[in-house]
C-alpha cells in the first residue's frame, strides 16, 4: 500500500492523465472522477475524464460532466491513468489504458494492489473522501465546482448519510463541501427529484415482485420488464434500497436479468450480514452494506443460490451474537 505523498509524487512527475472509474458508474464514481479532473488541472496537468458507460442522467448536471468521454483511450497520448473505485483494472471497462502507469484510489473492502501506486482506505465512506485528501495534500483550493462533485459523491455513497460508514467525519466533510460552495438543495433536486419516468415504472415492477422470508427480502425485474417500461440499466441504480427498507429485514437482493439468461444482483444489508463477502463468493465485490455480483440463470436457480448464501451468513451472525462473540 502506498501513502498519499507517494500518490502525489506519481502525479507531479507525469503530465497527461486519464481519470476513470467503474462501468455502470454511481454517484461516487462520477463525482470523484470529475473532482479529480478539476484537481489535476489545478495542479497544472492535462486531465481527461473517461467513463466507459458515460454519465447517468441524474449526474449530468455536475460541473464538467459534459466533457466526460466513453473511450476507447489512445494510450500514446497519456502518461498515466487514475482509476477510482475499482478493485481491478478490468472493472473500468475502458480500452487503451492497459499499458499506462496506473494509480488506484479506492475505498472497497475487497481490494487488490493491482496498480503501480495503490491508495486504498476501506474505512472511507466514499472514494471522494480520498480525492479530497489528495486535493488538500496538493494544496489545491476546493472551488464550488469541486465541492459540488465531492459532496454528491459522499451523499450518494452513504445512501444520503444512512449507511454504517456514516460518521461525524462524514458530516465534517459535508460541512466543508457546503462551506466551499456545494449547494445541497440543488444537488438533491438533481439526484433525487430528477428521475426519468421509466425508472419509476421499473420500480413499480420490482416492488410488484417483492418477496420476503425471515429477515431476507428480494425482488427481480426481467428483460421484458426493462423493455416494457422503457427502462435503461442506469434506471436500476438504487432500486435495491427499496427491498431493504422493510422492518425486520436484515439483508436484501435485487435481481436484474441481463442478456443470455444471466442476472446482475445488487445486495444490501443493514449491517449484521457482510454482503461484500457474499458477493465475493460469486466473483463480485463491494462494501459491507452494499455489493454486487453477476450470476447465471435461470432466475429460480440464481435466486436460490444467493438466498442460501444470505441465509447462511445471517444464521452465522445470529449464532455469533448468541454465543456472545
Ligand atoms: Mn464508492
Amino acid at each position: 500500500m502506498n501513502t498519499l505523498a507517494e500518490v502525489l509524487n506519481a502525479m507531479r512527475s507525469r503530465q497527461r492523465w486519464v481519470i476513470t472509474s467503474h462501468a455502470g458508474p454511481d454517484g461516487d464514481a462520477v463525482g470523484s472522477v470529475l473532482a479529480c479532473v478539476h484537481i489535476l488541472r489545478a495542479m497544472g496537468k492535462q486531465a481527461d475524464g473517461f467513463l466507459s458507460d458515460g454519465v447517468p442522467f441524474i449526474y449530468r448536471g455536475l460541473p464538467g460532466a459534459a466533457e466526460i468521454r466513453v473511450g476507447p483511450v489512445d494510450g500514446s497520448r497519456y502518461d498515466g491513468v487514475v482509476i477510482l473505485e475499482c478493485d481491478c483494472l478490468e472493472r473500468a471497462g475502458l480500452k487503451g489504458i492497459e499499458k499506462l502507469f496506473s494509480v488506484n484510489i479506492d475505498h472497497h473492502d475487497t481490494f487488490l494492489e493491482y496498480a503501480d501506486v495503490n491508495y486504498v482506505v476501506s474505512s472511507a465512506a466514499a472514494a471522494a473522501e480520498l480525492v479530497y485528501n489528495l486535493a488538500q495534500a496538493a494544496g489545491v483550493v476546493i472551488t464550488p465546482d469541486i465541492a459540488t462533485c465531492l459532496y454528491t459523491a459522499v451523499l450518494t455513497d452513504t445512501g444520503s448519510f444512512c449507511y454504517s460508514t456514516t460518521s461525524a467525519q462524514t458530516f465534517a466533510f459535508a460541512h466543508d463541501m457546503v462551506q466551499a460552495g456545494a449547494d445541497p438543495v440543488t444537488v438533491a433536486q438533481q439526484v433525487y427529484f430528477s428521475n426519468p419516468a421509466s425508472k419509476m415504472r421499473l420500480l413499480g415492477r420490482a416492488l410488484a415482485n417483492l418477496e420476503h422470508e425471515g429477515a431476507i427480502s428480494w425482488m427481480h425485474v426481467s428483460e421484458a420488464d426493462m423493455r416494457s417500461t422503457g427502462a435503461t440499466e442506469q434506471d436500476c441504480e438504487g432500486l435495491a434500497n427499496w427491498a431493504i427498507g422493510i422492518e425486520g429485514i436484515e439483508a436484501a437482493a435485487f435481481f436484474r436479468e441481463i442478456s443470455g439468461s444471466r442476472y446482475r444482483v445488487s445486495l444490501r444489508s443493514k449491517g449484521r450480514v457482510d454482503v461484500a463477502r457474499i458477493a465475493e463468493i460469486f466473483g463480485g465485490g463491494g462494501h459491507k452494506c452494499a455489493s454486487g455480483l453477476t450470476i447465471s440463470g435461470p432466475f429460480e436457480l440464481a435466486r436460490d443460490r444467493v438466498l442460501i448464501a444470505l441465509r447462511h451468513a445471517l444464521e452465522l451472525s445470529e449464532f455469533k451474537e448468541s454465543a456472545g462473540a
